[in-house]
């Protein structure tokens, strides 16, 4: 599940170096779901490897990648290994949004699920909760201002959400809310554009490549953000 580049090992030197001990920044996309069978934010996570990876690595940030599946009765399960295997400082989950035109940086978790549309393994919630007998919201504990004025700095047009929605994604970012991790949130992705461009489209979509980029933006803000909490 943890999969991409993994990340590299800090040598010795770098680590005398560094000032405080490494942090570990988790970034997760999704899995293919019915409407999308090919899911662009897994593709940013793998895009995040390399460049991204070792420009981190310099602000004393480990970053670790995973893909989740796009299934309601696997996300607990799944994330909370995950999150026992990376015991991270940080988490920015990162999902497809399709009918949006813009980035949206979730302000909150809500603790309700849909039973409209059908997870990638064809099945609906079993409750119309995330978590029986929990708050309504969970606010995203990121500067989710300062993150959409990143992104929109670096070339993509972002905006702030008032909630993750009510399918695997906001199931998600509500259940790592309710882990305790200083820095958790959720960036919403609308569909890339193509390799040919829309000719009549109003407001030409961006590509995979130009998020990819604003999405490395971020994850520095949210280090230096790290680093601040730390
Ligand atoms: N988007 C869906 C689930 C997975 C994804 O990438 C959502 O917004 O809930």
């Amino acid at each position: 599940m943890i999969g991409g580049c993994g990340f590299h090992v800090l040598d010795e030197a770098k680590m005398s170096a560094m000032p405080t001990r490494p942090l570990t920044l988790l970034v997760t996309g999704f899995g293919p779901f019915p409407g999308a069978p090919f899911n662009p934010s897994s593709a940013i996570i793998t895009m995040l490897c390399g460049a991204a990876t070792r420009r981190l690595e310099r602000l004393g940030v480990r970053l670790t990648m995973a893909c989740l599946p796009v299934v309601f009765a696997d996300v607990p399960g799944a994330l909370t290994a995950l999150l026992a295997e990376t015991t991270p400082d940080a988490v920015l989950h990162i999902g497809l949004a399709g009918r949006r035109k813009k980035l949206g940086v979730e302000r909150q978790g809500r603790n309700r699920l849909t039973r409209l549309f059908p997870d990638a393994a064809r099945a609906l919630p079993a409750a119309r909760h995330v978590v029986a007998q929990a708050p309504e919201f969970r606010r995203a504990r990121l500067p989710v201002a300062q993150l959409a004025r990143t992104l929109n700095a670096a070339g993509a047009p972002a905006e702030i959400s008032r909630d993750a929605g009510a399918y695997v994604c906001n199931q998600t970012l509500y259940l790592t809310l309710g882990e305790t991790i200083p820095l958790v949130g959720f960036i919403h992705i609308p569909r890339p554009r193509g390799r040919r461009p829309l000719a009549r489209a109003k407001t030409p979509r961006i590509t995979l490549r130009q998020m990819a980029r604003a999405i490395e933006e971020a994850l520095v803000a949210v280090a230096r953000e790290a680093r601040r909490a730390q």
